[in-house]
């Protein structure tokens, strides 16, 4: 047994936790930078650490930056876990196999300073460590994501000092650590050198009187022995001066905190001869009749889950990522963040005090891993671990306990129940009772002021908005317990898994949350991908998951789930919450506008508004519209003076933005909060449109039939070639490369594995025959599997328009027991429906009429807009870390394929499709397990559907409601093809 690593005492010989954020006339010196290190393999580390008497030579040591990670900077492998320990369950033992790494440093106090009760403070050392000080053994501790304070006002010394710190990667904190994410050992936050003054800890309580519009504020200062002082506060911003500490004082004329708005006040404090200053918030937060207010007002929170993250720095985040993070969300309309599943950089919360967000701050628990031991020795559940317990959450909500971001605390992640919980629920509640508690996984809930789950189903999502939802198990037998849960609001601290390709349904969600006043808010899993930049040695670059490292167990890709990619590039399913999220709702009816606000507390005085008038994509007018300012939740209605537009070809749209009046700290003025779009003439259809008359012959050749410009093979009649333009390889494709959501959670929701053994993904082709009349040739055929007896049988029918044009309709007609096949409950579903045809390489842009710019599917498309967009071949594709599935464009009615000195390609469609563009086969990005797998042929592929499956977010979560799958049914289609001339 190592003390300091095997035992559940969290720490010793750091000092009582306290605030941070406090801008001191306290000095700090930074001691992040270049550290000498060595690696070990065990905890012994290197022996004895240099300092006093011992002469360890570290000037043959590497050096290592600090904050860091050592295994993201040379030193062995980060390692990716679910909810397994990379170590056997024998708590609080950890393996010998535990490399540890020895950091050494210098440093000289500055002249002039106190050192009367300095400190060191470590922000984050991942997940024990043990300092010394010019030799001297100060302290050690565990709890990775906190911070560590030790007083060493004995120690420190005039000229050099020699600082050493031993980091273990395995300790007892490990097993309370078992998050979602990768295990990232290391000196990863800052480590500061803090000066001694007389204040040593400020607590400020600002709270707001929604009735009479006062703040009120009490602030108590304490010395290091934790004992009042008197202190007087200034708070010039309101012009007030001298008011006494630890008392109540009602301020008149305040404005209050909130995501909305967040005002912020300089407070200055004056005690023991000192000055300090504090930025602070004023507000309340408060549960009435089972609702969540802040300041009187029902408020809902529309959040992320935020791990630190960073492709390469892992959590050792800068403040440019962490400023990146919270200014990414503020554009994105995100108002809230779950600090999942540890407390964040402390200047995390900073930005969001400043800039505005919700934040739910959770502790540094989690103990997922004992699901392996059925829970047995589960560390909440056993007294032994309640202090370690305790520490932390003291560690968090001292560190914590004056942001005003800071509306709700969470207890911890995933960890069951027991009286840990009882325990720190408790001291929270004495220490500050000023916010609301959070925790999900104890289904009785008695810790916890919110009702919580993660994942639902939208049905039962609603049913909980309507108070009724199924009474828990546990609670099936306590009708007090149960009457308590049920009254209390409902916090969705995750859904809506971002992993691949999705999440579906955010507006669905939307809706049922907007129904009910019991939602106080809902958070998606999760704000980025984890993972981290690689290159190959051929200097390919790919995104490593956790199964990219040589080390079992690993969570494979579960770890590329979030909003964001890994380089903090925005998904398309960003830019669906975004749009979902957005402050005010734009409805267009004919020249009306109706315009709803969506902000909880501010009004709307930020906004302006354009319009703008298309036919067919091509503007026709625009111009300003004024929409009068409206308060949280009001709605106005305006008229656009729209100009006579006629009727002409193409679909007639109104657009109407809303945007930035002014600067915002998170964005400037111009930036697009929200938008919306009405349809105002259908128009006359298209030039060739499908219903048009069929002209022109249908010619049989020798080996050929000629459908106007339609060249087929008489025998097969397989496509040759369109007016010049070669075209081949047209065939019924059902396949897509499976998302991640089609591969579901183990064995639940797992589609691709139902296709792959019906052998959807590899399907035959039969042509049975090709019918000639004068006005139309149709190829009949078959597509099924192999082994089975059920098929879609085709029909594609090609008439001749013009010269330059020909109309293919598509016949389906599924036969045989589609619905009952020998896999279990599942039924086979499609993952598309249509076809796909081969054409030359060069034909390298496509221009289309529909839902764009990006990329859509039937239950993820309100971020698009209906006009006219054009794009390069490469630039529809979403490149997603693992491939699968992307780059669908929706609700398309007309789109053409052009390339230089080629003919082009025009497609109308009689009713809206879906088109995907690209240079390999689905079958290609099916079986690539990297981005640069996936092959480029000398090929564009054209893919026009009748229809795609949703995307949905079952890889964890629910099915994908029936709604967004492909009804298996005869089913038709029609698209005209029109050759056009070389560009
Ligand atoms: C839930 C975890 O809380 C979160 O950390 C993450 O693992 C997420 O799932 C999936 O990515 S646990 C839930 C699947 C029971």
């Amino acid at each position: 047994m190592t003390d300091a690593i095997e035992t559940t005492v969290p720490s010793s010989g750091c000092r009582t936790p306290r605030s941070q954020g406090v801008r001191y006339s306290r000095r700090t010196v930074s001691l992040s930078g270049s550290w000498r290190f060595r690696l070990s393999p065990t905890a012994a580390g290197t022996g004895p650490l240099p300092g006093d008497g011992t002469a360890t030579p570290v000037g043959e040591w590497d050096e290592i930056e600090v904050p860091g990670h050592w295994v993201l900077q040379g030193y062995g492998d980060p390692l990716y876990t679910n909810t397994a320990y990379p170590f056997p369950i024998d708590p609080p033992r950890v393996p010998d196999e535990n490399p540890t790494g020895d950091y050494v440093r210098t440093f000289g106090v500055p002249v002039g300073w106190h050192r009367d009760g300095a400190t060191l403070l470590f922000q984050g050392a991942d997940s024990a460590a043990r300092v010394w000080l010019n030799g001297v053994e100060v302290g050690w501790w565990t709890g990775s994501r906190l911070p560590a304070e030790l007083d060493v006002s004995e120690l420190l010394r005039e000229g050099t000092n020699t600082l050493a710190v031993r980091v273990y990667r395995w300790s007892a904190g490990s097993y309370l650590e078992d998050q979602d994410m990768w295990w990232l050992p290391g000196l990863f936050r800052d480590v500061l050198l803090v000066e001694g003054r007389g204040i040593d800890d400020v607590h400020v309580h600002a709270g707001y009187d929604h009735d009479t519009g006062e703040g009120i504020l009490r602030v108590d200062v304490t010395d290091r022995a934790g004992a009042a002082l008197e202190a007087t506060l200034d708070l010039p911003a309101l012009g007030l001066e001298g008011l006494s500490s630890a008392v109540e004082h009602r301020i008149a004329g305040v404005a209050p905190w909130s995501a909305e708005s967040p005002v912020l006040y300089d407070l200055l404090i004056r005690a023991a001869g000192e000055e300090a200053e504090q930025r602070i918030g004023f507000r309340t937060v408060a549960i009435v009749d089972g609702v969540l207010q802040v300041n009187g007002t029902p408020i809902r929170m529309r959040g992320v889950n935020r791990h630190e993250q960073h492709w390469e720095r892992g959590r050792a985040l800068t403040y440019d990522d962490m400023l990146a993070d919270v200014l990414l969300m503020k554009q994105h309309n995100i108002n809230a963040v779950r600090t999942a599943h540890y407390p964040p950089h402390p200047d995390f919360l900073s930005l969001c005090d400043t800039h505005g967000l919700w934040v739910v701050e959770e502790g540094d628990i989690e103990t997922h891993g004992f699901i392996y031991a059925g829970w047995e020795g589960n560390p909440p559940a056993d007294d032994a671990w309640t202090p370690a317990l305790l520490e932390r959450t003291a560690r968090m909500v001292e560190r914590d306990k004056n942001h005003p971001s800071v509306i709700i605390w969470s207890l911890a992640n995933e960890s069951e129940g027991g009286a840990g919980f009882d325990a720190i629920e408790a001291w929270i509640r004495d220490r500050d009772p000023s916010r609301p508690i959070h925790y999900e996984r104890d289904r009785t809930y008695h810790n916890s002021d919110f009702y919580s789950v993660m994942y639902p189903s939208l049905e039962d999502v609603a049913a909980i908005g309507r108070r009724e939802e199924e009474t828990p198990e546990v609670l099936a037998e306590d009708a007090d317990g149960e009457r308590r849960r049920r009254a209390l609001p409902f916090l969705l601290c995750e859904f809506a898994h971002a992993q691949g390709n999705g999440p579906g349904s955010l507006a669905d969600y939307e809706e049922i949350f907007a129904g009910s006043d019991r939602f106080c808010g809902a958070f998606v899993w999760e704000w980025i991908d984890h993972g981290y930049r690689a290159t190959t040695e051929a200097g390919q670059t790919y995104v490593r998951h956790g199964g990219d490292i040589d080390y079992q167990p690993n969570g494979q890709r579960y770890c590329h789930d979030g909003l964001l990619f890994a380089d903090r590039t925005p998904s398309p399913g960003l830019l669906e919450y975004a749009k979902v999220n957005e402050p005010v709702r734009i409805e267009v009816s004919g020249a009306v506008v109706e315009v709803t606000s969506r902000y909880q507390i501010r009004d709307t005085s930020n906004l302006a508004y354009r319009w703008r008038l298309e036919r067919d994509g091509t503007e026709l007018a625009t111009g300003d519209l004024a929409v009068p300012v409206l308060a949280a939740g009001e709605s106005a209605r305006v008229e656009v003076a729209l100009p006579e537009a006629g009727h002409g070809e193409g679909e007639l749209w109104l657009t109407v933005t809303a945007r930035l009046s002014h600067d915002e700290s998170w964005a400037t003025a111009g930036h697009q909060v929200a938008w919306g779009q009405g349809l105002l003439d259908g128009g006359a259809p298209p030039s060739v449109a499908g219903t048009r008359e069929r002209v022109g012959q249908v010619r049989r050749l020798e080996d050929t039939i000629t459908a106007g410009p339609l060249v087929l093979d008489a025998g097969t009649g397989a496509v040759r070639s369109l007016g010049g333009l070669p075209l081949d390889e047209l065939q019924l494709d059902v396949w897509r490369a499976p998302t991640e959501n089609d591969h579901g959670q183990g064995a639940l929701n797992n589609t691709t594995k139902v296709w792959r053994a019906v052998g959807l993904d590899r399907m035959l082709h039969r042509v049975d025959g090709v019918d000639v009349d004068a006005g139309a040739v149709t190829v009949r055929g078959r597509t099924a599997p192999a082994t089975q007896p059920f098929a879609l049988e085709t029909a594609f029918t090609w008439e001749p328009l013009s010269e330059e044009s020909v109309r293919l309709t598509v016949d389906v007609t599924p036969t045989g027991a589609w619905h009952d096949t020998p896999y279990g409950h599942h039924d086979v579903v499609l993952p598309r429906l249509g076809v796909r045809l081969r054409l030359p390489a060069g034909l390298g842009r496509l221009t289309w009429f529909g839902l764009g710019p990006g990329e859509a599917y039937v239950d993820s498309r309100t971020a698009v807009l209906a006009g006219r967009w054009s794009l390069p071949v490469p630039g529809l594709a979403t490149e997603y870390p693992f491939p699968q599935e992307n780059g669908n464009r929706h609700q398309v009615r007309w789109a053409e394929l052009t390339g230089e000195g080629l003919p082009g390609l025009r497609v109308d469609a009689a009713t809206p499709i879906d088109v995907s563009v690209r240079r390999c086969t689905n079958h290609d990005l099916d079986r690539a397990l990297k981005p640069y797998e996936v092959p480029v042929r000398d090929a564009t592929y054209l893919h026009l559907d009748h229809a795609v499956r949703g995307l949905g977010s079952s890889s964890v979560g629910p099915a994908l409601p029936g709604r967004y799958e492909i009804p298996i049914e005869p089913t038709r289609y029609a698209v005209v093809l029109t050759v056009t001339e070389p560009r």
